[in-house]
């Protein structure tokens, strides 16, 4: 007699089709930074950093232009606690994951007119903190220090007037980015609140989305072939305090 059990039959497939999902899922598998270091340890994820609408996906923003460009949190609404730093003091975002795509780093502050959490961070406001750009050498090599870690720190200006502020990062990768629209931005915003400040005046200031138009030559790039001589690093330069 034949033995026929349709439902293990169909037990077989889902659980192959399961395998195959999880490894597309897995090919497509990007990265968030959701997390804020302070003294050296990272906080929850979310906890401090507004919750991007990637958080499941995991998918990139490559439309400079989109309201997403800034803090991607048009569908989650999202806000996070404030987390107190000093001005002076090292703190850093943490990724998910290694942000294992080639690729360049920046990060971004705007101060909040009054409570950040509340703040949505348009408007001309918006200065280069830190960056990790791309090491070239005339044309042999180009290599990406930002790429394949978890995480990095950097100091809060000293000089920086305390309040109240949002950290914006951008990794952006560039493995696919030799035609426009194809560097991938993985982006997220943290709140900080910033005490024993000082009295600088940081800047330049540029507004967020509106600092790029996506034809810079640090964002539309073939890094493979020929290799880049140079490497500029899209957005101001860096405001140290
Ligand atoms: C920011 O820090 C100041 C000084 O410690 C404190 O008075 C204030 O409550 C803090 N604000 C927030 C939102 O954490
Ligand atoms: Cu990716």
């Amino acid at each position: 007699m034949l033995d026929f059990h349709p439902r293990s039959y169909f037990k077989m497939v889902s659980k192959l089709a399961v395998a195959i999902l999880s490894l597309a899922s897995l090919a497509s598998a990007h990265y968030t930074i959701p997390s804020l270091i302070t003294d050296g340890a990272a906080s929850a994820e979310w906890q401090y950093v507004r919750k991007t609408n990637n958080f499941n996906s995991q998918a990139p923003v490559t439309d400079v232009t989109s309201a997403d460009f800034r803090c991607y949190t048009s569908e989650t609404g999202a806000t996070a606690s404030t987390a107190t730093v000093a001005a002076g003091s090292t703190i850093g975002l943490q990724a998910n994951g290694p942000m294992y795509h080639n690729g360049v780093i920046n990060v971004y502050m705007a101060k909040a007119p009054s409570d950040v959490s509340t703040w949505d961070g348009s408007g001309n406001v918006w200065f280069k903190v830190y960056e990790i750009p791309a090491v070239t050498d005339g044309g042999s090599t180009i290599t990406f220090p930002g790429s394949n870690i978890q995480s990095f720190n950097f100091k809060v200006p000293q000089n920086l007037p305390s309040g109240q502020y949002l950290v914006r990062t951008e990794h952006i990768a560039l493995h696919s980015a030799s035609s426009f629209g194809g560097a991938q931005f993985y982006i997220s915003c943290a709140q900080i609140n910033v005490t024993g400040g000082g009295s600088g005046s940081p800047g330049p200031l540029v507004s967020i989305p509106g600092v790029y138009t996506g034809n810079e030559p640090g964002i539309l790039i073939n890094i493979y072939y020929p290799v880049p001589t140079s490497y500029i690093q899209p957005g101001p330069a860096v405001w140290s305090g």
